[in-house]
């Protein structure tokens, strides 16, 4: 039997080096005439501390790894190009979508959110949807994920969420109670928690589902008027998802299953493709509109505000290499491009510092002068930061302090954002009357049919058996408030699982 391409990449670099042996160096690039042995006194050793190529060798190695990414630590990475399919212009000046055919190189990363980087790819997850475009004014991160909303509306509560997602820190094992306690005690959860459970929970691998920006932005044209936007990539592959016995059973078999299915599919050239489209509301709108615009749990209707398409994303390059690549590449919310501003939406604003700082401590000072980050630009001469660890451009001669003199990079007046109005109490606001279960009611009785309503019960009740029963009965509180079916139902199946569920779904609504 053929075996595919991702099992076949050392006989491709073998072909490849065919013609052209290479030869064995230390870090300093000297020749080195022996591998297999260190440097000892007769046969039994001791080691000689002058063995340079042994210590070269071994120093580098233990310090190999980098710290993991805090969350979506297990990913998958290629690239390919954005190529504009309709013209936007009327709402936003940004260079990348100047004309219909332009093409502006990007780089995607998908991941699984919970799991290590070791972890399998067919868990319960949402994954990340990440895409960089080296656009000719700057990167532009949007850093999405295949769900247009999500768990929380606080920044301030994403460590909180993310450690109940994580392992119990005396046991080290993921624990229903940490997960359950906190999803029941927040009920603005319940949106995400519908949809992590459904069908679309367990996507068949990277290239069968779709990516959304999720938060509302600002599209702002060249007479700097603005709309709040959207962003959704579609996938053109169709949707495709694993129910749950079948993906745990990959899980055990190909824990790297989405990997493995991304890296194949781009080396056969049967290259992925998501249509991009926005959604954009007027200010005006916004002020009317029935739900809080920058609230991240919430969704604007599509009948509401239609779905304009933008472009194609198309993924036809793997990476060279997986930690140069992949590991190091760097997203950052904060990386906007003139003509594409943050909203308002406090879960935006709370990204726009944390992803910067954790590349900071992940990669260091400097990681945006790592070749995979690195702007499509003539870096020596820039802006006037300067030195940290490895620093590769440092701007040569330029002078390092602004105001100068002497020819140091200038402003660039053009990109000025509109200014904009804020007037409020400053405090600590928690969110007032802002309806947690009218879209998850319409998700529940609208999206489902009746088999993935089933799968839905089934999923849910199957991953809160494992929680104690106070925690059971307050989360089956906020089910009922969706539906009381839905709470009616989820009571059946946990009583089949032989739970003692002392309530009922009308009184568990109130
Ligand atoms: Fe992230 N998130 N996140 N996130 N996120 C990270 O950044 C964070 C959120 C998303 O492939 C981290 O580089 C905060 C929403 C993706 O490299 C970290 C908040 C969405 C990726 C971080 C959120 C995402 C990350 C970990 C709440 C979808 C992987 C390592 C305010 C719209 C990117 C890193 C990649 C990664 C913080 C919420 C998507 C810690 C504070 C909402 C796709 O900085």
């Amino acid at each position: 039997m053929d075996r595919d391409p991702a099992s076949t990449q050392m006989h491709e670099h073998k072909e490849k080096m065919k013609d052209q042996p290479s030869v064995l160096l230390t870090g300093n690039g000297a020749p080195i005439a022996h591998k297999t042995a260190s440097l000892t006194v007769g046969h039994q050793g001791p080691l000689l501390l002058q063995d340079h190529v042994f210590l070269d060798e071994m120093s580098h190695f233990n310090r190999e790894r980098i710290p993991e990414r805090v969350v979506h630590a297990k990913g998958a990475g290629a690239f390919g190009y954005f190529e504009v399919t309709h013209d936007i212009t009327k709402y936003t000046k940004a260079k990348i979508f100047s004309k219909i055919g332009k093409r502006t190189p990007i780089a995607v990363r998908f991941s699984t959110v919970g799991g290590e980087s070791g972890s399998a790819d067919t868990v319960r997850d949402p994954r990340g949807f990440a895409v960089k475009f080296y656009t000719e004014e700057g990167v532009w991160d949007l850093v999405g994920n295949n769900t247009p909303i999500f768990f929380i509306k606080d920044p301030i509560l994403f460590p909180s969420f993310i450690h109940t997602q994580k392992r119990n820190p005396v046991t080290h094992l993921k624990d229903m109670d940490m997960f359950w306690d906190f999803i029941s005690l927040r009920p603005e959860t319940t949106h995400q928690v519908m949809i992590l459970f459904s069908d679309r929970g367990i996507p068949d691998g990277y290239r069968y589902m779709n990516g959304y920006g999720s938060h509302t932005f600002k599209l702002v044209n060249d007479d700097n008027q603005f709309v709040y936007c959207k962003f959704h990539y579609k996938t053109d592959q169709g949707i495709k998802n694993l129910f749950s016995e079948k993906a745990s059973k990959i899980s055990s078999q190909d824990p790297d299953y989405s990997i493995r299915d991304l890296y194949n599919a781009i080396a056969k050239k049967n290259f992925p493709s998501w249509t991009f489209y926005i959604q954009v509301m007027t200010e005006q709108q916004a002020e009317k509109f029935k739900w809080n615009p920058f609230d991240l749990t919430k969704i604007w209707p599509h009948k509401e505000f239609l779905l304009i398409p933008v472009g194609k994303l198309v993924l036809d390059k793997n990476p060279s290499n997986y930690f140069a690549d992949v590991e190091q590449l760097a997203f950052n919310p904060a990386h906007l491009v003139p003509g594409i501003e943050p909203s308002p939406d406090k879960m935006l604003q709370g990204r726009l510092f944390a992803y910067g700082d954790t590349q900071r401590y992940r990669l260091g000072a400097n990681h945006l002068q790592l070749p995979v980050n690195c702007p499509y630009k003539n870096l020596s001469l820039m802006n006037y930061q300067r030195d940290g660890f490895m620093s590769v451009n440092n701007q040569k001669g330029a002078p390092n302090y602004y105001p100068n003199s002497f020819s140091g990079p200038e402003v660039h007046v053009a990109a000025k954002p509109p200014p904009f109005n804020v007037v409020g109490d400053i405090d600590r606001h928690e969110p007032i009357d802002e309806d947690d279960f009218g879209q998850v009611t319409m998700f529940w009785q609208n999206v489902l049919d009746a088999d993935a309503k089933t799968r839905l019960v089934n999923n849910i009740a199957m991953s809160l058996s494992d929680a104690s029963n106070f925690i059971i009965e307050r989360a089956i509180g906020n089910f009922s408030k969706v539906d009381i079916e839905l709470g009616q139902r989820l009571i059946d199946e946990l009583r089949k699982a032989g739970k003692s569920i002392n309530i009922t779904a009308k009184s568990a609504r109130l």
